[in-house]
Order: structure tokens, then sequence, then C-alpha cells
């Protein structure tokens, strides 16, 4: 891990890990996107985020096993939260031509507290991030900002998330960002996870939502990002449970 891109976090609200998958591994988790889309845009045809996927981890094994990624989870342990579960896990894809839901003016949490994250962002581009296909518009160091700036503000002084297939994009949920237009000919993809803090709800009850079966496949950190470490218990008897199988563990800040 490189503490200069924790503390470009800090400062600018992004940072840019470079080479975090490689060309292999983009390639399968590129193709398990695009069946999913395939399949969503028969089951949810007019879904008002569509081309968004939800829930990858349940729609191919490399979009599960990026859960546990150790150099993703190293940077979300050391620069946002030791304890942080998912809060989303979804996608965003840019048709040719065309733009998506993510390229409205926006910030991924809407709760601002002065000084403390509350979610932390992570991209995974599985195309090149170009100024043709899309790329992210940000404003560095709107983190900062309790409202979102006015539209002619935010472009005059947004930048771009300029940055290749593979690369690994930390983005703090309270900076102002935008999607791009896709002036190609070819779809540019992203995986969009959100974090938060253990104590705060996730977006889908995941530890509920994930069979058991699939649940024992994750390792100690997708265990933790699930939420297994911090599940109410329903009665007394899940309450009174042994230290090693209590269900709201101990330390999760
Ligand atoms: O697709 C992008 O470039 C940005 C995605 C986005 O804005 C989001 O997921 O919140």
């Amino acid at each position: 891990m490189n503490i200069k891109f924790i503390k470009l976090l800090k400062k600018n609200g992004v940072a840019i890990v470079p080479r975090v998958l490689d060309k292999n591994k983009v390639s399968l988790l590129k193709k398990e996107l695009e069946r999913s889309i395939e399949e969503d845009n028969i089951k949810y045809k007019n879904a008002f985020d569509k081309g968004m996927v939800h829930n990858c981890m349940l729609r191919g094994k490399n979009m599960f096993a990026l859960l546990d990624h150790p150099v993703m989870n190293k940077y979300l342990m050391k620069g946002f939260s030791s304890t942080c579960i998912l809060y989303a896990y979804q996608s965003s894809s840019l048709p040719p031509f065309s733009k998506n839901y993510g390229s409205r003016i926006h910030v991924d949490s809407p709760r601002f507290i002065k000084g403390y994250v509350t979610n932390m962002g992570v991209f995974f581009p599985l195309d090149n991030f170009t100024l043709e296909n899309g790329a992210t518009y940000y404003l560095p160091g709107s983190h900062r900002l309790s409202k979102i700036p006015s539209k002619s503000f935010f472009y005059k002084n947004a930048r771009r998330l300029i940055c290749n297939a593979g690369d690994m994009i930390l983005i703090n949920a309270r900076v102002v960002h935008a999607a791009g237009i896709n002036n190609t000919e070819k779809t540019r993809h992203a995986l969009t996870l959100n974090f938060c803090r253990s104590f705060m709800r996730q977006r889908f009850d995941f530890p509920r939502l994930l069979p058991k079966k699939i649940i024992c496949k994750l390792g100690k950190y997708g265990m933790q990002l699930i939420g297994m470490n911090v599940r109410m218990p329903t009665n007394l008897d899940e309450f009174y449970l042994p230290e090693k199988e209590r269900l709201y563990k101990s330390n999760q800040g």
C-alpha cells in the first residue's frame, strides 16, 4: 500500500491507485457484467437506473471474489475505517453515444458531517476512462462542501478521472461528481462499490440476501464487508450465543 494515495484521498477526496487488477481479471469481470446487463435489460427493462447492475457479487464468481481483494481492503481499512461494511455493490456502464443515471451532478452519500467520512466509494474501471468515452467529472476537495454547487461552477472547475482499466479509484462519497458522456461506439464499463461505517444500514440486507452456501466461501474481509460481524440478534438465545458465534461481534467501531 502506498501512503501517498491515502494523503491524496484526504486532500482531494479522490485517488487513483494504478494497476490493481490485471488484464485477464478485467476481461473476466467485464464478461460477467455484460451478461448481467443483458439479463437485467429483459427482467428490469423499465428501471430508472437502467444499465446499472445491483448486487454484483451475486452475478458472477469474479465479481463475488472482488469483495476479498486484499489491495482494495487494505486501502479501505487505512483510508476509511477498519470495521467498514458494504453499502452497495453495483456497476456504471455508459452505452455508445449516451450517458446514464450517474451522469447527473451528485454525491454518493446524502449525509454531510463536517470532518467525518461516512461512506467511501471504490470504482473499478473495466475500460480505460478517457475524455471521449465519458471519464467521470469530479470536483477536487468537494467532500468538504455541505451543498452541491451550481452546474456552471461544477463544470468550470471539475477535473476528469482519466485512468486505465484495472486501476482502482478511491472516492470519498461526498465528492461531487458526474459520469461524462460516452461519445464513442463502444460501451464504457465500471464496477462501483460504496462502503459505510459498521453501524450504518446497508442498501440491502446482505447477510440475508446472500445464500449461506455462498457466504461461507468469503474470506475474512468479505465476511466483514457483507456485514457478518454486525448482524442483530432477533431474540435472547441469539443474544447469548457464545463469543465465537456472536452475531454482533465486539470492537466493530
Ligand atoms: O460511471 C461513472 O463515471 C460514475 C459513476 C457514478 O457516478 C456513481 O456510481 O456514483
